[in-house]
């Protein structure tokens, strides 16, 4: 086990997997392939990488085959799953409900409604999630709906994805219906608010718009108006978008996926180029601190107080 071990946020390398668990490399590769998991992850060197906690779940799936599971069966398996398996044997788990299967992955941490949303989101279940979502907009208004619910439940997405008790197709259901109710909402309020407009983008290679999207939302629950150009926007129409509409401020989301010297690069020379006078605020994981003349704002309350206060 020791030599598996790195810095946690360096995951483990597909030899090392291969080692621990005795899966060969190959077998690794179509796994992912064939049913999305165990899920690498690259390094901004290009390097693939499995979070370290798969071991442990792989550790199980190799000892669920050995008794007579096939492939298909344990590949995308939770930990709670291959447990079951394990202490059933193969004919008594496959007659348990899946309900009953899940039940130790749905009870985990987060509150019932987060728990809620999770399930919908495993059985792909569209109306259900849809309740769910207008069901807690309502009772809970957007900021706490954002901070109670939309934030938590991705963090839960993200670290069952990564424990390989949700897979990718699930994840990009999740985050498809979660991204289309807030561009909704947002869009609804969208009419009438102050202008200049905020301008909302993220930088090229960054998959991620949900923090856009929670920006956009905050913007104009602030009353401001917002022009939204979105995802992997080139920094150049960053800048002719900028300079042709002149925003309130440029506001830019930065999720952890990205690197940390590209992204600090990109900033330095967008605020070289963009107008003086327009501010510029980034927010989101991978946002970086202390760049001169970049506002970063971590916390959407602060930032719909910052967009209230702007004349
Ligand atoms: C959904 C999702 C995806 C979706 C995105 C779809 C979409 N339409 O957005 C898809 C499938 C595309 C995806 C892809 C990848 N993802 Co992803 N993803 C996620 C997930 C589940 C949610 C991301 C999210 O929206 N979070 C919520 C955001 C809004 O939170 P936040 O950045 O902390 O921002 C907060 C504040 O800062 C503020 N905020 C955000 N932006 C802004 C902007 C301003 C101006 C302001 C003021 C505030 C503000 O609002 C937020 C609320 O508090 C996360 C899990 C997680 N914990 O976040 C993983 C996660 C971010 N992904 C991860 C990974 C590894 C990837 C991939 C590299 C996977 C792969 N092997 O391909 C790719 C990278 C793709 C790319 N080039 O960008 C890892 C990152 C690990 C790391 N440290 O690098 C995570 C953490 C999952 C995990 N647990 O491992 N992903």
């Amino acid at each position: 086990m020791t030599k598996a071990k790195t810095a946690k946020s360096q995951g483990v390398s597909i030899g090392a997997v291969s080692r621990e668990t005795g899966i060969g490399i190959e077998t690794l590769r179509m796994w992912e392939r064939r049913y999305g998991s165990p899920l690498s992850f690259r390094l901004p060197s290009g390097h693939r990488r499995y979070p370290e906690a798969e071991i442990a779940r792989l550790r199980l799936a190799a000892e669920a085959m050995r008794q007579g599971f096939r492939a298909g069966e344990v590949a995308a398996a939770s930990v709670e799953e291959l447990n079951m398996m394990l202490a059933r044997g193969r004919r008594r788990y496959l007659a348990a409900t899946p309900e009953e299967r899940r039940a130790g992955t749905a009870a985990r941490a987060g509150g019932d409604e987060v728990d809620a949303w999770l399930e919908a989101t495993l059985n792909y279940d569209d109306e259900a999630l849809s309740e769910r979502l207008r069901q807690d907009w309502s009772r809970l208004g957007a900021m706490r709906f954002l901070a109670e619910r939309a934030v938590p439940f991705l963090e839960r997405v993200g670290q069952n994805w990564r424990d390989g008790e949700l897979a990718v197709s699930h994840e990009h259901f999740a985050s498809e219906k979660l991204g289309d109710f807030l561009s909704t909402q947002w869009r609804l309020l969208n009419e009438g608010g102050a202008t200049p407009a905020l301008l909302v983008a993220s930088l090229p290679g960054d998959l991620h718009r949900l923090g856009l999207q929670m920006c956009a939302l905050a913007a104009v629950l602030g009353e401001r108006k917002v022009l939204y150009i979105g995802a992997q926007t080139p920094p150049n129409e960053i800048i002719r978008t900028a300079e042709t509409h002149r925003p309130a401020a440029v506001c830019l989301s930065i999720s952890e996926t990205m690197d940390s010297v590209v992204v600090a690069r990109t900033l330095r020379q967008l605020r070289l180029e963009l107008p003086a006078e327009i501010p510029m605020v980034v927010g989101g994981k991978g946002a970086p601190s202390g760049i001169e003349g970049i506002l970063r704002i971590m916390e959407l309350n602060d930032f719909l107080h910052w967009v209230r206060a702007i004349d």
